[in-house]
């Protein structure tokens, strides 16, 4: 008999390996896991149980909730708060971290996630996502423990919602894709050890910022369409960073989010989107930057600090980094 590899027996797996035997880790992400299945669910029923449009409250970020964010929040925080090793929850939706266990010397773990992501999409039974970071409590002041850089992430992942659901993960030792089997309830392995492929036939991008980008993005582009890369590239937009992101690992090609006039800093936020699909990329051979520097170096200085995100191939990643020294 053939048998399956669940996304808790894989993960038990990589723990034995790297000798953490502990089963904390997977307990975690089974928390995750969880929520992400509630989440679907409802995604699932679409408009039949009145969980479309807006909630009728605005987030930390100013921007509107709409029903199904507030619902996938309080999924991962009521999944999540129960799990022991969890020290804090930081949220797109929550201004401030959820502090779960006060105790210095409890939870080991501190969870940063966008619960829904592509608030844009949901009503339209278009993709959208869930991404969560995995960080280490140090001791001492919380907030020192969240505002790391991106390349101590402990893990990192992400949910699609789309005609299958996908979680995607690394530990830091390759990305593993499983799809969920909804007859089992369970997500079963389907593509172990993912890559990126060097170089890809699409690019990324809203291009209806263009004119209020810096102009190396515009002549990056340019460079693109004008076959520059030695291929012809094709345009693809989703509007939900996760499906594009999933894209670009499985096809190749580059996703860019650049600064706008109207957005100096990017629209994409650091801690919850950025750093966990860069270092996804990065694990896969990919490679993901701010337009200056590396993601995972950035040193973050707010819980929900933008940044702009370039995330793609090597070879057009490599081209996008000559043009913006240029
Ligand atoms: P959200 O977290 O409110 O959904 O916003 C993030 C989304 C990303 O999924 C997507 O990449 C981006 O915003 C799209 O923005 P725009 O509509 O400006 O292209
Ligand atoms: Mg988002």
């Amino acid at each position: 008999m053939a048998m399956i590899t669940t996304v808790q027996q894989h993960i038990l797996q990589e723990q034995r390996e790297q000798k953490e035997a502990s089963g904390t880790f997977s307990w975690l992400l089974s928390g995750i896991t969880l929520a992400t299945k509630m989440v679907e669910a409802k995604i699932r029923a679409g408009g039949l149980t009145g969980m479309y449009g807006a909630a009728g409250a605005e987030n930390v970020q100013g921007e509107q909730q709409q029903k199904l964010d507030v619902y996938a929040n309080e999924a991962l925080l009521h999944c999540l708060g129960m799990r022991d090793s969890v020290a804090a929850l930081v949220s797109e939706e929550d201004e401030e971290p959820v502090r779960i266990n006060r105790d210095p010397d409890g939870g080991k773990y501190i969870i940063v996630f966008d619960p829904l992501d592509g608030s844009s999409n949901i009503d339209v039974n278009v993709n959208v996502g869930t991404i969560f970071s995995v960080l280490r409590r140090a001791p001492g002041e919380l907030e020192a423990s969240i505002l790391r850089p991106g390349y101590q992430q402990v893990a990192a992942g992400y949910v699609v919602y789309g005609p299958s659901t996908v979680l995607v993960y690394t530990t830091g030792n390759g990305v593993h894709g499983f799809t969920l089997d909804n007859s089992i309830g369970a997500y079963v392995l389907s593509a172990e050890r993912m890559r990126m492929p060097e170089q890809g036939t699409y690019y990324s991008v809203n291009e209806a910022h263009a004119a209020e980008w810096p102009g190396a993005y515009r002549a990056y582009v340019d460079r693109l369409r004008a076959g520059g890369l030695g291929r012809e590239y094709s345009s693809r937009y989703i509007g939900s960073l996760v499906a594009d992101f999933h894209r670009t690992l499985l096809k190749g090609g580059v996703f860019l989010y650049p600064p706008t006039t109207k957005q100096p800093k990017g629209k994409l936020r650091l801690l919850y989107e950025a750093n966990p699909l860069a270092m996804i990329a990065e694990q896969a051979g990919g490679m993901a930057t701010d337009g200056a520097g590396r993601v995972l170096d950035i040193v973050p200085e707010g819980i929900h600090q933008r940044t702009s995100f370039c995330v793609g191939s090597r070879v057009e990643m490599e081209a996008l980094a000559e043009g913006v020294r240029a």
